[in-house]
């Protein structure tokens, strides 16, 4: 499992799972095949931070803004997030007076969540928990689900959650990956088992019907994430100019038929025999090489294309819960980013390329010093 960081030596324990993907020729869902224990994935040993993240602060901060903005949100309205972390977005509704409620199962990040002010309820959010504070007198203005909606096994359960949670004249935010970016962009390493389905605004807005929702906003962050959109549903028809233009720009674009996916996994293949042909054509010349981001993705990305020790030796991560382990499969160990500087490798492998100005940014004092980083996808760059 992508997230499963592991201990130094601790190999015998690691497991291995089928990942494959597959398209609803119906709905156009993009989906996985194999679902693997949300407890094991989200709540054992679970050790992602979202505040970890300069840029999704500031994405955060800039997403309360609007909508205590344009709704005159107060003390009187109650936002909930689902799989709302430590706190990281619900802190910015929570400054600006309004009252929140966190819902997440993970015991460290819910613990983080409410050492600063944020009630979290510790559960899995679903139908059931959606009932009982509707049944408590709980409607929610806003229900806010980022990087979650993909990640829970029943899909439908869940939206229709949403909608029992949701005030009459609420607003439901969903934030994921755009699964158009992913193909575009060749972001094959962000397909691992904590993401069941890959979203297009087709398949959203089948998913809100299929709920008695309707997709009424679809908002773009192209570099969020690796490409993220903001799909906006409700009870009500009130659909923005830009789910026509994204509705009809997948029709146009093909995304809703099997063939724009059937060449993926050859494209997959090329650009990790590139990647592999390039750390191993500058090892051969003596470079050293570490990796930045010990993300799911990273682990992913290691795995799939072959990097072991031999080509990237250690990864650095600013998450210090995370340090001390090592990568699932390929076992480098998780140093802190400081140890770009006192081991000054050569290159170093951008695992969490989707923060690559920020950590750029961060990483000046490296490049200074005549470093480089590698940009794995979509076709692997040194940039410097
Ligand atoms: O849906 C999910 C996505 C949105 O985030 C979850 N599956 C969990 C997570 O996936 P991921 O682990 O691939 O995501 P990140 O956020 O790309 O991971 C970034 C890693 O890099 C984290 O471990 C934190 C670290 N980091 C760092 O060391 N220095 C991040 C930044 C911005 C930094 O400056």
């Amino acid at each position: 499992m992508a997230d499963a960081l592991v201990a130094p030596g601790d190999w015998g324990g690691e497991e291995r799972f089928p990942l494959e993907v597959a398209f609803c020729v119906g709905c156009s869902l993009v989906q996985l095949l194999e679902e693997l224990p949300p407890q094991r994935l989200f709540v054992d040993n679970y050790l992602y931070f979202s505040s970890f993240s300069d840029d999704v602060q500031s994405h955060s901060s800039a997403h309360a803004e609007e909508l205590v903005t344009r709704r005159g949100l107060d003390g009187g309205d109650l936002v909930v997030e689902i799989a709302s972390n430590d706190g990281y977005l619900l802190r910015h509704f929570a400054s600006r007076g309004v009252r929140v409620l966190g819902i997440d199962p993970a015991p460290d990040q819910a613990a983080a969540a409410e050492a600063a002010g944020i009630p979290t309820l510790r559960e899995f959010f679903g139908p059931e928990v959606a009932a009982r504070l509707r049944h408590g007198g709980e409607r929610a203005e806003v229900v806010i689900a980022k990087n979650v909606m993909a990640h829970v096994p029943d899909l439908n359960g869940f939206v229709a959650a949403m909608a029992t949670l949701l005030a009459d004249d609420g607003e439901i935010h969903v934030e994921n990956p755009y699964v158009v970016q992913l193909i575009a962009n060749r972001e094959f390493d962000t397909i691992y088992h904590e993401h069941l389905c890959y979203f297009s605004c087709t398949a959203v807005a089948a998913l809100a019907r299929r709920n008695g929702l309707w997709l009424n906003d679809v908002v773009e962050f192209p570099r969020l994430h690796g490409g993220t959109l903001r799909w906006v549903l409700g009870p009500h028809h009130r659909p923005s100019e830009a789910v026509g233009r994204f509705l009809e720009a997948e029709r146009e674009g093909g995304v809703t038929a099997f063939d724009h996916y059937a060449g993926f996994a050859d494209e997959v293949a090329r650009t990790s025999a590139e990647l592999r042909s390039v750390l191993t054509s500058l090892r051969s010349e003596g470079a050293r090489i570490a990796g930045y981001g010990a993300a799911a993705k990273g682990s992913t990305l290691l795995n799939a294309v072959g990097i072991d020790t031999d080509l990237v030796s250690f990864v650095v991560d600013r998450n210090r819960h995370k340090h001390g382990l090592c990568m699932p499969g390929t076992h480098q160990p998780i140093r802190d980013p400081s140890a770009l500087l006192e081991e000054r490798p050569d290159y170093v492998l951008l695992l969490a390329w989707n923060f690559k100005e920020e950590i750029m940014l961060q990483q000046q004092p490296y490049l200074d010093g005549g470093g480089r980083f590698i940009v794995p996808v979509p076709s692997p760059q040194v940039v410097s």
